[in-house]
């Protein structure tokens, strides 16, 4: 009996979840590198995940789940797809980073400037939260306004200006949402609600020769899955053209997650000639690496530093691993019948989970585009964050929870969308719907 082996006795100890967790919060503040993994809003210990693989991740202690968070949105085509995986180590062989221009970097732009008509240029960042902020500074640099509206519910990463929650009324500016955010440094944010004609208007015509741009998620998944009607969305692009605003579209989900030309795409078949201004991106379009941009005509993008006053910057901007990764997944997506065939899957899903809920005699509405869906317990579509949060927490709370123990991964938030890849199969979204109406007949 060879003696090297390890008895069975002796197998290392698997650490569990909760042991993880509880090493994770002595060394990191809440156990996590961004809190919405705390599962601070539906309770519960995390799993930390130790593999990948399709549709699927593996805990800790080994257990499956089928994903549809898709680390946020990036995985669009499910973890470790062979083309993008080759991609990625391919370009790690030929170095990590050289603070230097490279090819695959200018290649990256142009593919993302061929699938979105409205920007002609496009600078590569390293997350959501730089792009949606230089994308701010660049509009407020081109108009020479200080002013912005956003709106309640969406998320635009974590920059200052956009920590903001609304103020009281139309005239007085936004409150900080964080500790550390000096209220004069929101003071020309202005927060309004989404769908909000009338509000919208009022703002215009209070203060509209001040503001440099309005910034807006097409289709909020920061509130699980709102999407901006039609006439809100063609009454926000006349107000900017009246007063020489800047249209920011933010898509850092969106963007290659619910069409190949992003959610504008969709907005410019209802509203012919429809297009932003400006554009942020992220997610997808690295693919699961950390890369994002922003991207104008060439007018406005030529004010960005180092040809324009407008200053921005990044040591890892553009970086040759990851734009490796985001041009082998942005590649692939772009292959014909890609998003008949996600819509068709998340359809499926939506509709799977509606039937379960009307089984169940239990209120509950869905709505998906592309690869990205959101559900809610409760009778109508919210239009938006109030009525979002008027439809009932504790059960969505009780669901997902009932799902992780069933082995399905939905998003550990009311407020967030979840996501389907390529990789999910018909088996997967029937496994998922069967444990759905299984959850739900508990309720
Ligand atoms: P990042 O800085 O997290 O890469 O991107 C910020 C951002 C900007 N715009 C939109 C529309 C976004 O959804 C995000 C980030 N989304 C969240 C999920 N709701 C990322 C998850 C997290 O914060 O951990």
């Amino acid at each position: 009996m060879p003696t090297n082996l390890p008895c069975p006795l002796e197998a290392p100890a698997v650490s569990t979840n909760a042991e993880l967790f509880e090493r994770a919060q002595r060394a990191i503040p809440g156990g996590v590198n961004s809190p919405v993994r705390a599962f601070k809003a539906v309770g519960g210990t995390p799993r930390f995940i130790a593999r990948a693989q399709g549709p699927y991740m593996w805990d800790a202690e080994g257990k499956r789940y089928i994903d549809y968070i898709g680390s946020w949105g990036p995985m669009i085509l499910g973890h470790g797809h062979p083309a993008v995986l080759d991609a990625v180590l391919k370009a790690a062989h030929d170095g990590f980073s050289f603070g230097a221009p490279t090819e695959r970097e200018v290649e990256l732009a142009e593919e993302i400037i061929r699938h979105v008509p409205s920007i002609e240029q496009v600078r590569l960042v390293s997350s959501g939260t730089e792009a949606a902020m230089s994308a701010i500074r660049l509009a407020r640099g081109a108009t020479g306004r200080s002013k912005l509206i956003k709106f309640n519910g969406c998320y635009h990463g974590h920059a200052d200006a956009l920590l903001v929650k609304a103020g009281s009324g139309l005239a007085t500016f936004g409150h900080p949402t964080s500790a550390g955010v000096p209220p004069e440094v929101v003071q020309h944010t202005l927060v309004l609600e989404y769908n909000d004609i009338a509000q919208l208007e009022e703002a215009f015509q209070t203060q509209g020769d001040e503001i440099a741009c309005v910034m807006i998620e097409p289709i909020a998944g920061n509130m699980n899955f709102v999407r901006a009607s039609v006439p809100f969305v063609k009454r926000l692009r006349e107000l900017c053209d009246q007063y020489g605003a800047l249209l920011v579209f933010d898509e850092v989900m969106t963007g290659f997650r619910v069409a190949l030309g992003s959610a504008q795409s969709l907005y410019a078949q209802a509203l012919p000639g429809f297009q932003p201004d400006i554009s942020v991106f992220g997610k997808v379009i690295g693919g699961g690496m950390p890369l994002a941009a922003f991207g104008s005509s060439r007018k406005v993008m030529q004010q960005l530093a180092p040809l324009g006053p407008v200053y921005q910057a990044g040591t890892l901007s553009g970086n040759p691993v990851a734009t490796a990764c985001g041009l082998a997944t942005l590649r692939e997506i772009a292959k014909p019948g890609f998003y008949e065939s996600l819509s068709a899957r998340t359809q499926a899903l939506v509709q799977g989970l509606d039937a379960a809920a009307a089984s169940a005699g239990l209120p509950f509405c869905t709505d998906s585009q592309g690869g990205m869906f959101g559900f809610f317990f409760g009778k109508d579509l919210p239009q938006n964050y109030p009525a979002v949060l008027a439809t009932d927490q504790a059960r969505f709370n009780r669901f997902f929870h009932a799902m992780l123990d069933q082995g399905v991964y939905f998003a550990p938030a009311l407020y967030e969308a979840g996501f389907v890849s390529a990789a999910h199969s018909d088996e997967d979204i029937a496994a998922t719907v069967a444990a759905a109406a299984a959850a739900l007949r508990q309720e």
